[in-house]
């Protein structure tokens, strides 16, 4: 096959420099000394435990080395997405050869000693990880959870209208949910105003020990899944070198004109059909160019190359030499010069400056951060005369404070909301007012508030949204993600990942702090009156709070003018992980705005309003967290107050939970004294949850009065019922809370006997009104609080 897109010394330059990676990549997989080769290889030039995957390595050296020439020619604004980032030696080495990383770290310099200090680092204690990690110069995905490398790639993308993301995918990550339902993410694109992802498949036919089915389905079969997923797939298959570097380089000149005129066929001549982009099926064996085979067993183009081929010399006779042939057949000694650097012809080869995908920016997302324009979060209070006024549903309110964020940063285009169809039910239809969803797919009369450049994203795949916001703030813009409270556990493990990368970020100087990653999880677990059993788990906090004190943040904010003063802090933050919990349903209000202020400022305190223990110690701290439980703690120490006039009752409200745990485990955490100021040193403690009581066990056992402290909270307890009997069947409900403290107070004597048995009979009233009725019982319905005079 003969192209256009490289003359014979382009050819060979290129297959140079693939070489060269090639040759660092199992440089770094096993080799302690001798990095040049310059003498035989001995056995203590060897790494003593040898790690890493080589299978993936030389394809995506090969995708890399190809990458940098269009680059070079069209003058691309790329970066590089590893979907199977454990091939990292094949991203450090390349960021080395293109020279960004001895400029972000020195000691890795481009001669004979920094080539030795690259190989000892890798996978070497105090060294670096193997993946595509946060320590590699131009990563935003480690790769080392497979199926998020399409999802964060186009994240990236949107609203980057110049920015080209080159995504390799793993045949076998293109198993995973996440990625298959990934391709999808073209009808959301908007060539105008997004820019481009080029997913290239790495079809090498293997995953750890097992084919790939994308590698063992026909080729018709697969063309016509990828052109059924709305792509136009480019076939680059083969072995020898050189008509694969002929094949690649014409591929990509093909696919980038295309992508060029796409974008110039809707930017510049207003073509509004939705495009079918081109993408990349590379099939290439796995383990390519390394060991054909070890110990009798085929190697090259089998599983078998998954991670290290050629296993211990010191222990398997043929080994080193094996080793020493497969270095060498790089032909080391004509890529590098005497002082062991890229020769200049080859380092040629590599794009400039921030062109380099290294170097570029954009996968320091920090770097391009702004802030938002913020419109003042007190313009949108609540008007809360007193305390249980009636609200329209926080998340209503806080939708209308959303749409202007969204408004103001219009033409910043920085500022998106993600969700997986929920947005509308989650109370936020304000945003609706400003924007659309983004949309590229057909729309027929009916369909509301759809249009390819909406700025609301919503695909009914939580792993869509978590992987385009991820992509969207690694790229240093900002968002929140809606989602019902019980489906964010869908991706559990993607937080996981995230706060991970948060964590290690944090400590490279290099990078840039990036934009929190901000949840609302509102359609709480207190509220599914149509949903039931399947939609009640508030299970997520307590994932959450397993990660670093330093990434995480839990927020529960009991009314609306709360929320807004939350949301506002979440929104301006950085490099954290915000989750808030919210309501939707309209509820009473209990705080001013200037109230409201104060108390989340302060994240916890005591709300003197509703406490009569002013000059005395308490008889009873009444605790709550959450919107549903801090109602019916007030309706409980209403009762209370009501029945048992002499009782000296405390209410502390909680609005940020990391407050409970002590200073010294997280940032916010109160100090003992503080907390024993709040709590007491030995008065009971009733506490209202909304989430899974053990929570709050664990966050406080280390306080001096933990014994005392008394949680209710969901106990896995519910079906479709009315709101108030999810508390009762959780025992949480105003009547519980007050025999709970009824319980522990001994001195409420026979008047407290008398109130709980009328409690009982309440709660017995209560099933028989609600089973006759379908509704709460009236006095529950319209409950107001009344400020004891
Ligand atoms: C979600 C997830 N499950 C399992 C693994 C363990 N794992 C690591 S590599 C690998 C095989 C990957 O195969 P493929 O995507 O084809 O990558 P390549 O062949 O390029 O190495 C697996 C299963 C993982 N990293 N992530
Ligand atoms: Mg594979």
């Amino acid at each position: 096959m003969t192209t256009n897109s490289l003359t014979p010394e382009g050819l060979r330059r290129i297959d140079a420099y693939w070489r060269a990676a090639n040759y660092l990549a199992v440089g770094q997989i096993y080799l302690y000394d001798n990095p040049l080769l310059r003498r035989p290889l001995a056995l203590t030039d060897v790494k003593h435990m040898l790690l890493g995957h080589w299978g993936t390595t030389p394809g995506q050296n090969f995708i890399y080395a190809h990458l940098n020439r269009v680059i070079k020619k069209y003058d691309l604004d790329m970066i590089y997405v590893s979907g199977p980032g454990h091939g990292g030696p094949a991203v450090v080495g390349n960021t080395y050869l293109e020279g960004t990383y001895s400029e972000i770290y020195p000691n890795i310099s481009q001669d004979e000693a920094g080539l030795r200090k690259l190989f000892l680092q890798f996978s070497f204690p105090g060294g670096i990880p193997s993946h595509a990690s946060p320590e590699c110069p131009g990563s935003i995905h480690e790769g080392g959870e497979l199926g998020y490398s399409l999802s964060h790639s186009f994240g990236a993308v949107f609203d980057n209208p110049d920015l080209v993301v080159a995504c390799v995918i793993g045949d076998g990550e293109a198993e995973t949910g996440p990625l298959a339902t990934a391709w999808h993410s073209n009808k959301f694109l908007d060539p105008v105003t997004d820019g481009a992802v080029l997913p290239i498949l790495h079809l090498n036919g293997y995953k750890i020990s097992n084919p790939t089915i994308l590698a063992r389905i026909e080729h018709e079969e697969l063309e016509q899944l990828l052109r059924g997923y709305g792509w136009t797939p480019y076939f680059v298959e083969g072995h020898e070198p050189e008509l694969m570097h002929e094949a690649m380089a014409a591929t990509l000149d093909t696919v980038v004109e295309r992508i060029r005129q796409i974008q110039q066929d809707a930017r510049a001549h207003g073509n509004l059909m939705r495009p079918r982009w081109p993408m990349i099926v590379l099939n290439s064996p796995k383990g390519w160019t390394g060991p054909k085979v070890v110990d009798g067993l085929q190697v090259e183009g089998t599983f078998r190359a998954h991670q290290v081929p050629i296993s211990d010399p010191a222990t398997h006779p043929g080994h080193l030499e094996l080793l020493e042939d497969w270095l060498r057949s790089y032909r080391p000694g004509e890529l590098f010069d005497e002082r062991g650097r890229l020769k200049p012809e080859l380092a040629d080869l590599a794009p400039k400056g921030e062109r380099r995908m290294g170097a570029n920016p954009h996968a320091n997302g920090g770097m391009l951060l702004r802030d938002l324009r913020m419109p003042d979060f007190r313009d949108y209070a609540e008007d809360v005369p007193a305390p249980g006024t009636r609200g329209i549903g926080d998340t209503h309110v806080l939708g209308r404070f959303l749409r202007d964020v969204e408004t103001l940063n219009g033409e910043q285009r920085n500022f998106r909301v993600f969700g997986p169809d929920e947005t509308l039910s989650n109370g936020l239809e304000a945003l609706f007012e400003t924007t659309e969803r983004q949309w590229d797919a057909a729309t027929v009369p009916n369909d509301e508030f759809l249009a390819p450049t909406g700025r609301v994203m919503e695909m009914l795949s939580e792993h869509q949204c978590e992987g385009w916001l991820e992509g969207y703030l690694l790229t240093g813009r900002h968002g929140l993600f809606n989602c019902y409270e019980a489906f964010i556990h869908i991706i559990d493990s993607m937080f996981n990942q995230h706060a991970k990368w948060l964590k290690v970020t944090a400590q490279l100087p290099w990078r840039r702090k990036i934009a929190s990653l901000n949840y609302l999880l509102a359609s709480h677990v207190w509220r599914q009156d149509h949903n039931g059993f399947t939609h009640q788990d508030p299970g997520f906090i307590d994932h959450v709070v397993n990660k670093k004190a330093e990434v995480v943040r839990v927020y529960l904010p009991p009314d609306a003018n709360c929320l807004l003063s939350v949301m506002d802090h979440c929104l301006r933050s950085r490099h954290y992980v915000n989750v808030v919990i919210a309501g939707k349903h309209p509820a009473p209000q209990w705080l001013s705005m200037d109230a409201a202020v104060k108390h989340c400022t302060e994240g916890i305190g005591i709300w003197q309003w509703a406490s009569n223990d002013q000059g005395v110690p308490p008889d009873v701290v009444m605790g709550c967290c959450g919107d549903v439980p801090t109602l019916e703690t007030l309706a409980a120490v209403s009762i209370l107050r009501e029945h048992l006039p002499g009782l000296k009752i405390r209410v502390v409200n909680v609005v940020d939970l990391m407050k409970l745990q002590p200073h010294s485990e997280h940032p916010h955490g109160l100090s003992d004294t503080d907390f024993d100021e709040l709590f007491t040193r030995d008065k009971p403690v009733i506490f209202a949850f909304h989430a899974y009581p053990w929570l709050i066990h664990r966050l406080t056992y280390r306080r001096t009065n933990h014994d005392n402290i008394h949680v209710r909270g969901y106990k896995e307890e519910g079906t479709i019922t009315t709101p108030f009997d999810m508390t009762v069947l959780n025992e949480m409900d105003r009547f519980h809370l007050v025999m709970d403290t009824i319980d522990r107070l001994p001195q409420t004597g026979e008047r407290g006997v008398y109130l709980k048995q009328q409690l009982k009979d309440k709660l017995v009233e209560h099933k028989q009104y609600i089973d006759a009725h379908g509704e709460d019982m009236p006095e529950i319905r319209n409950w107001k609080w009344d400020t004891p005079g």
